[in-house]
């Protein structure tokens, strides 16, 4: 029978009958939804499920005076989390780029007003990118702070790593380059992710191994392979590219380690979340440790350095030698540069176990 206006008490009754079965609906429908939500059944695309747990953090064999911010060595332990199997690359952050129209600091000239004391030159939107230079003794070098193969090159952007006369178009497989620190959190916001803590890192990076120097294991190059792209060859003039690589190279060039994780070791530096300072180790905490309360600012710029971690293309086996899990080095958060980029963590739920 159908309802009629001129019956408003039988309206009224049907109305809290249909709104009850509507709520009734809702909460079902809810319940429904949350129970999905929280299902630990679901992947995230391109991350894997680093279990956490207990290791030695840090290195007490490096005694060397270029690596003791890698001692003392400490426990530290660290909850589960998720981690991008790859470094961000070009093709991730177009997306991102795409969908919010974000503009990286290397894209934007600086303000004089915000920098009266830097030269003209230095005001020019860019990034440091890589030369090879003849003649130098890098050890000299890097005691004096003068590294000469640095170049600040205007227009040296994401989009154009080398310059104006460059582009990406072939190498969208590859890590994203040229951002700074707060480039680099916008992507992670904007994907609902984060950077991983410096401990999260290493523990991922050593692939469930215990004490080894590499993230492979104990030898540099097992069977006479390389495992990883970095620089071979006489720094900072000639890299052979023994590794198959004299740049920056694809994604998943090498092997995974140990947890599925691709180029822990070298391609390029990756920036965690936490501050930098080499002496952190002597006074770190044991449980999820998050880095000292400022950064490192050996040149008192006011802005102070982040960790970056894993070395880079760049990285020989003299000189830097940063390729290995315990390595590490601060980057300050204004810089952008060709051979630091970043990858991305996500907190639970656990996987299921098949
Ligand atoms: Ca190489
Ligand atoms: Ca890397």
């Amino acid at each position: 029978m159908q309802e009629t206006p001129a019956n408003p008490a039988h309206r009224a009754r049907l109305y809290i009958k249909a709104s009850g079965i509507f709520f009734l609906c809702l909460t079902v429908g809810l319940f429904f939804w949350s129970q999905n939500k929280h299902s630990s059944s679901k992947v995230p695309a391109r991350m894997v499920w680093i279990p956490g747990g207990t290791f030695n953090m840090g290195s007490s064999i490096a005694t060397d005076v270029k690596h003791k911010e890698e001692g003392p060595a400490h426990t530290v332990t660290i909850r589960g989390f998720w981690m991008d199997e790859t470094e961000v690359t070009n093709a991730q952050f177009q997306k991102f780029i795409n969908a919010t129209g974000y503009v990286t600091d290397a894209e934007k000239d600086l303000s004089a007003k915000d920098f009266p004391n830097a030269p003209a030159e230095f005001l020019k939107g860019g990034s440091l990118i890589f030369q090879h230079t003849k003649g130098v003794d890098p050890y000299q070098c890097g005691t004096s702070g003068d590294l000469p193969w640095w170049k600040f090159t205007p227009g040296a952007t994401w989009r154009q790593p080398e310059g104006p006369q460059s582009n990406i178009n072939d190498r969208m497989d590859h890590p994203v380059i040229c951002l700074t620190w707060k480039d680099v959190h916008a992507y992670t916001e904007w994907a609902g992710k984060r950077l991983p803590t410096e401990a999260e890192w290493e523990f991922a990076a050593r692939g469930g191994l215990k004490d080894k120097p590499y993230v492979w294991g104990d030898e540099e190059n097992p069977n006479g392979k390389y495992m990883a792209n970095y620089w071979q060859g006489n720094f900072p003039d000639v890299d052979t590219g023994k590794d198959g690589f004299t740049q920056v190279a694809p994604v998943k060039s090498f092997p995974a380690n140990g947890y599925g994780l691709y180029d822990m070791s070298g391609n390029v530096w990756e920036m965690c979340e936490d501050w930098y300072h080499p002496d952190f180790y002597k006074v770190s905490s044991s449980d999820n440790p998050r880095g000292p309360a400022l950064g490192y600012d050996p040149e008192k710029t006011g802005f102070g350095e982040h960790v970056i971690r894993g070395g880079s293309w760049l990285c020989d086996e003299g000189y830097c030698f940063r390729y290995r899990p315990s390595a590490r080095q601060g980057l300050d958060t204004l810089t952008s540069t060709n051979h630091v980029g970043f990858r991305c963590v996500a907190d639970g739920p656990v996987p299921n176990k098949k």
